[in-house]
């Protein structure tokens, strides 16, 4: 018995290596948290009932969406910092000048949790109503040990207030808070010594994170921070040649990296790093976008070294105050020259991947049962509207959420029967 069964639907299950992993007039079941069953309605089992059934009317199904990159906890906002970049200040004297990051720093030490629970709630549930089912959440606007803590304790309470999975990075190699102005290394001591074993301990973080920059932190300070972070078994991921090119991704291909992101600079010697690491290049074009960058991450070196590409919002203050997914997957085609068919794969199972999970971002029996029902016929149409949200249905672990443009006034389209 399944609990629930679409049929007449065009599947993009972002399986296998055709365009979307498509069938057309598909079928899918889901029993509990997981798919059941995938394939052509054609073949579907004889004699297996589900409680519900449902007719997609050759609407698109896909998995749920993955978005493998924020910082979506923050206090405050940037919008002055905004207005004084594009009167002609950059973003690095900004960030030199005290501004830019820290300057989120002093909003979030100052915002207390309820108020930073709130306003990420609020971001957070314009992604899930776009059928974002997994997102990823970094801290790195704390920095002493009590706020980078209280941040992740927020992230993971997020997951109980709506329907999404939270995977929880902590990205203290951020920047340098004021307190340890001027001593870096003291900084990343206090990082490996005092605030991750914290983390670890409490079980408030998925993986380690850091910012490779010259405004930012070395190589050999990252390789600090990434030793650290192994041998208290978390994974790390890089914030990687984003405004020069600093051989981050091949830092983090070294490390045996989930991810390396941004990559707007990253040379061949890079690329060749990370396809021999498989490790999978998050970009980021809300940023590339918003800093009104000229340099495009390599995608075609990419695409021919057959790296796993992932787009992700970097939803975040200063950089990319993006709160649509799919908007994100428009501008990776728009701007970096991606195909729809890649950016689907990019915000579903190349997210996931970046994220180390291998039980979602594909419709494929067995998998966790998170997807969303599409008012659209063909998946191209997911990374071609800008500012559209053709959600109908999303359904995060086998549950439909509340999530949707369709929901909760009116149920999924009854079979007719
Ligand atoms: N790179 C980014 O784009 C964000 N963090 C990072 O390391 C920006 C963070 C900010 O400006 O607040
Ligand atoms: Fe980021």
């Amino acid at each position: 018995m399944w609990d629930v069964l679409w049929t007449h639907a065009r599947l993009a299950t972002c399986a296998g290596d055709a365009a979307y992993g498509l069938i057309d007039d598909g079928a899918i079941a889901f029993a509990g948290e997981r798919i059941a069953w995938v394939g052509p309605a054609r073949d579907l089992p004889h004699g297996i009932d589900a409680r519900a059934t449902y007719d997609a009317q050759g609407r698109c199904i896909t998995p749920g969406l993955v978005d493998s990159h924020t910082h979506i906890v923050y206090g405050g906002n940037r919008a002055g910092e905004f207005e004084r970049r594009l009167a002609g200040a950059t973003y690095e004297a900004i960030a030199a000048a005290g501004g830019g990051i820290l300057s989120t720093v002093r909003a979030t030490r100052a915002a207390g949790d309820a108020a930073l629970l709130g306003s990420a709630r609020a971001r957070l549930r314009r992604l899930c109503a776009e059928g974002v089912t997994t997102v990823e959440i970094k801290s790195g606007y704390g920095l002493d040990r009590d706020t980078e803590l209280g941040m992740l304790r927020v992230a993971r309470r997020l997951a109980q207030l709506l329907p999404v999975s939270v995977r929880t990075t902590y990205l203290g190699a951020h920047t340098i808070p004021p307190e340890f102005r001027g001593r870096a290394d003291a900084y990343i001591d206090f990082v490996c010594d005092e605030v991750l074993p914290a983390v670890a301990l409490e079980g408030l973080a998925d993986a380690v994170d850091a910012f490779c920059e010259r405004i930012a932190f070395s190589p050999r300070a990252v390789g600090r921070v990434f030793d650290a972070a192994r041998s208290l078994g978390l994974a790390v991921k890089l914030h990687a040649d984003q405004l020069t090119d600093c051989g981050g991704a091949a830092l983090a291909a070294e490390h045996g990296a989930l991810s390396a992101d941004h990559l707007e600079h990253t040379s061949g010697a890079g690329i060749a790093a990370l396809a021999a690491s498989g490790t999978v290049a998050v970009l980021l074009p809300g940023a590339y976008y918003f800093l009104r960058e000229t340099n495009a991450p390599p995608v075609a070196a990419l695409r021919a070294a057959r790296v796993p590409i992932a787009i992700a919002t970097d939803c975040n203050p200063g950089t990319s105050p993006l709160t649509s997914l799919l908007l994100a997957a428009n501008m990776a085609c728009t701007l970096f020259g991606l195909t729809p068919a890649e950016a689907l794969a990019a915000i579903t199972r190349n997210g996931a991947r970046a994220l180390g999970l291998d039980d979602r971002g594909t419709l494929v029996a067995g998998s966790r049962a998170d997807a969303v029902v599409w008012n659209v016929e063909h998946p191209a149409e997911l990374a071609y509207a800008i500012g559209a949200n053709p959600a109908s249905v999303v359904y995060h672990a086998g549950r439909p959420t509340n999530a949707g443009t369709d929901a909760p006034s009116s149920q999924p389209r009854e079979a007719q029967s």
